[in-house]
């Protein structure tokens, strides 16, 4: 499939949380956004999220300063270059060899290619998911809870369950970790609970989490460095709750280094959270997903904060069979944002959320309101 782009346009939006979420590394409230904007000859309008955080402390280059010069200075001259030169994109695999060569900028990327995706999907008028041969309509979602103490994440728990969500992940650090697993597990003897570190432990300290098994929990994301894959699989050994990476998977080399660091024990001690903006985008984010299903390692999607948008396309790509335990989709509330960027919002029942047979990502973008959010940052027009 051709694809003819006429320009394409990077915007800033400024998203405010209506609860502030809070990680081993920080409290973020409002979140400035880069979307890229592809519009076609015939003026169809692609749109890529790139749910960035304030700064580089959950892992390098997920700032949108190192997104906007990534995008502004080397990945779209890239693709405008390779449409030249070949009157037009010619697909997925053409787009992702056009900024092949540029290292790292996995989350600028993966903007393009969601983008690109969208547009893909209108053309052939099918829901991404069809695209992506998915195969559930309905599965359970989990939520993910950022309080700063035990009394902000028990409420947060009490409004989850309530709302029917079938799994519940807890941010954890050093002082703060046995003690709000264990308050959970107490309170909610039979859900799905898993803990998120985000690379705050290290060597010296991580023993302290050995305090977690006999809790039940599902998983333990990420305890030591962002960068890592053997120490993980080293303090796997050790622990018996499986071990879940994040931050250090950024491709399926890496997904197949774990699997291979983890041997026999892969299937149950080690768990993948598959982001698509951490690897790339989504093409990546499926051949993980496939590759770790024939290792018998569990996956899930994680969210990123991500607007409706964004968390709409990762519902489309948790139909695959291959994705086998919950995502990170809504927040307690049902809404993240104070305003979002669709018409409406995303719903679901009793924690299960049912996929339709809308095209692309199954809900409309509110243009009005993107126009009224969304700051110009640059633009750029494409020859061929
Ligand atoms: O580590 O999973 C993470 C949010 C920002 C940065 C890192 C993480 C998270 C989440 C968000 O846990 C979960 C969500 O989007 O629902
Ligand atoms: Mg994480």
């Amino acid at each position: 499939m051709n694809i003819r782009i006429s320009d394409a346009t990077v915007f800033l939006v400024d998203l405010t949380l209506r609860t502030p979420f809070t990680t081993s590394f920080g409290t973020a409230t409002t979140l400035r956004r880069p979307y890229v904007l592809l519009r076609t000859d015939d003026g169809r309008r692609g749109l890529g999220e790139i749910p960035t955080l304030p700064d580089p402390a959950y892992k390098a280059e997920v700032d949108h300063p190192a997104v906007l010069t990534s995008l502004r200075e080397f990945i779209l001259p890239a693709v405008a270059k390779s449409h030249a030169a070949n009157d037009g994109i010619g697909g997925i695999e053409a787009l992702r060899s056009s900024y092949a060569w540029i290292k790292g900028a996995v989350f600028a990327k993966s903007g393009v290619e969601a983008a690109m995706w969208d547009l893909m999907a209108q053309q052939e008028g099918l829901p991404l998911w069809r695209m992506w041969g998915g195969t559930r309509h309905s599965f359970p979602v989990g939520v993910s809870i950022g309080g700063k103490t035990l009394d902000q994440v028990l409420a947060l728990a009490d409004n989850a369950v309530a709302l029917g969500y079938k799994r519940l992940k807890v941010k954890i650090w050093p002082g703060f970790d046995v003690e709000p697993a264990r308050a959970l597990r107490e309170r909610f003897p039979d859900i799905l609970l898993q803990v998120d570190a985000n690379s705050a432990y290290d060597l010296s300290n991580w023993q302290r989490l050995k305090g977690l098994d006999g809790l039940d929990l599902l998983l333990i994301e990420q305890p030591l460095y962002d960068d890592d894959l053997y120490f993980h699989s080293q303090i796997s050994r050790e622990i018996s709750t499986p071990i879940c990476l994040d931050e250090s998977v950024h491709s399926l080399r890496d997904a197949e280094v774990a699997i291979a660091l983890w041997g026999e024990r892969a299937s149950e001690r080690l768990i993948i959270n598959i982001k698509p903006p951490r690897v790339s985008g989504y093409a990546e984010a499926i051949a993980i997903a496939n590759r770790c299903a024939e290792s018998g390692v569990r996956t899930w999607i994680g969210g990123m904060l991500d607007s409706a948008w964004g968390k709409a396309m990762n519902l489309n790509f948790n139909t695959l069979e291959a994705i086998t335990l919950p995502g990170d989709h809504f927040s307690p509330g049902g809404i993240y944002f104070v305003e979002d960027i669709t018409t409406t919002p995303l719903s679901c029942t009793d924690g299960i959320f049912t996929i339709g047979e809308g095209t692309s990502a199954g809900v409309e973008i509110d243009w009005e309101r993107f126009d009224r959010l969304a700051e110009r940052q640059f633009g750029r027009q494409f020859e061929g």
